[in-house]
């Protein structure tokens, strides 16, 4: 089997501002949600580990484009606008925050790469949050008019443009498994949070759309949304309970957003069963409206891990909230164990497939995927060179699944591989390495070409995935 990608299929790098940037409370730039919680709880590794200083890239950007384009054969890249450095506290505009991501964005098309930007990734500006973050009406249209100032301020130059990342991650790590600070554990507080987003995704499409028909937007300017979809799948012989299971995790992860993007609506089985259970939503009158706004124009799927679901043991937690499932451990999963997630490639061809039969004509791409590996120091060659061959299996497998998928069906158009240069990450920050290029963090971030490199150049460039 020798499969290749398609000629027009584009291939690049994703990252995220508050990843990256670095320069935490420079030019004007607020503390978000991260730089609070690095402060308070990483002082061992100040300034040298946290939200603060990223990767470095507010100083590196440059000499990291020229690898992306160069070293590495890529030929487009996503970041994210972080909203506590484009506005200030009154909501008005930073102009160096604004000169920066102008800077950047020129320095992105100079060197010859499509640029995608990213609203919204995780990274809750810090006077919001203690506003009451997502859980606040008053903070959603906070974020609808911080897009609309994005959209005016860059319209003229970003053609690719996302509302949100992961928008079911947020609620579930920080609001529901209570992973993230300040570890909130609340099945019914996620979903207010959940839907919160979903209004305030629907009021930047709004917001874009009127500023695409008034002119104010480059020809060919599009809107999407990014989310970790996850194909559920259960037991080999499932009984109605295990179904049940993946219907409700399907629904709150994947369908929550494919209907909400595709036809402007929330799926009303699942907020039926929700409401049934006691899950009271934050909805208020005119929300259909605004809901029915909120289709776009292509979508990003980040895939990194299936969804193994079973029947709940108990179908009600301590606090009252409901429990639709639990996870379920299959016994032939590979792990990658330094991150703990399951390594299952065909997962990106099964959402493929579901996506092109329920969803037909949607566009989307593979917005994020990768391996993180911990101690890859130890993987140095003679060279000095990190030997990654893993990652080079990793990402083989998931293009020739996505390869396959394209054979059969499925609308996707491109790839962004996440972390291509090593970068900070919410909740191991570098413990796990990314990269086809490292960051040395003893050596003042400097970037070094792992090996894995040269293959990701190969097939970046020919579209053949040997
Ligand atoms: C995704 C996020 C990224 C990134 C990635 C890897 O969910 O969109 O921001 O961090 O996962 O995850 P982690 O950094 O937790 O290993």
């Amino acid at each position: 089997e020798n499969l290749t990608l398609p000629e027009d299929f584009f291939f690049g790098a994703a990252m995220s501002g508050p990843q990256t940037e670095g320069r935490w409370h420079e030019g004007g730039k607020l503390e978000n949600i991260w730089d609070t919680w690095s402060m308070e709880n990483i002082d061992d590794f100040y300034n040298k580990v946290g939200s603060y200083v990223g990767n470095d890239f507010m100083t590196m950007y440059e000499g990291d484009l020229d690898i992306l384009k160069n070293d590495l054969g890529l030929d487009s890249m996503r970041t994210s606008i972080q909203w506590s450095r484009l506005l200030d506290k009154d909501g008005n505009l930073n102009p160096e925050g604004a000169e920066w991501y102008h800077r950047l964005f020129a320095a992105v098309r100079d060197a010859g790469l499509d640029l995608f930007v990213n609203l919204y990734h995780f990274d809750m500006p810090t006077y919001l949050f203690r506003k009451g973050g997502w859980e606040s009406r008053e903070v959603v249209e906070a974020y609808a008019h911080y897009a609309r100032t994005a959209f005016e301020e860059f319209g003229g130059e970003v053609k690719y443009w996302f509302t949100f990342n992961e928008p079911t991650v947020e609620p579930e790590q920080r609001y529901e498994e209570g992973n993230w600070w300040p570890k909130y554990k609340n099945f019914n507080r996620a979903r207010a949070v959940q839907y919160n987003i979903s209004i305030a995704h629907s009021m930047a499409v709004q917001a874009f759309r009127e500023l695409q028909s008034a002119g104010k937007l480059v020809e060919g300017a599009r809107i999407g949304l990014i989310n970790a979809f996850m194909p559920p799948y259960t037991k080999e012989d499932p009984s109605p309970a295990d179904l049940e299971a993946v219907r409700m995790t399907d629904g709150i992860n994947n369908r929550w957003w494919l209907d909400l993007v595709t036809k402007g609506e929330l799926p009303q089985d699942v907020i039926e069963t929700l409401q049934e259970r006691g899950c009271v939503l934050p909805v208020r009158p005119g929300d259909d409206e605004i809901l029915a706004r909120g289709t776009v124009d292509w979508l990003g799927c980040n895939y990194y891990q299936p969804k193994r679901v079973q029947a709940p043991a108990k179908d009600t937690a301590e606090n009252g909230c409901p429990i639709f499932a639990d996870p379920y451990r299959w016994p032939d999963a590979v792990m990658n164990e330094s991150r703990g997630w399951e390594v299952y490639p065909k997962g990106i061809y099964d959402f493929g497939m579901s996506a092109a039969k329920d969803y037909p004509g949607l566009e989307w791409f593979v917005s994020e995927n990768g391996m993180g590996v911990e101690r890859e120091y130890e993987h140095r060659g003679a060279d000095g060179r990190i030997q990654d061959p893993y990652r080079v299996d990793f990402v083989r497998q998931h293009l020739e699944w996505i390869a396959r998928a394209i054979n059969d069906g499925a609308n996707c158009v491109g790839y962004h591989y996440w972390g291509v240069i090593d970068n900070w990450s919410w909740s191991n920050a570098f413990k796990n390495r990314y990269g086809f290029v490292e960051v040395d963090l003893m050596e003042n971030y400097r970037r070094r070409l792992k090996e894995s490199a040269d293959w990701l150049k190969q097939v970046a460039t020919t579209h053949v995935i040997d």
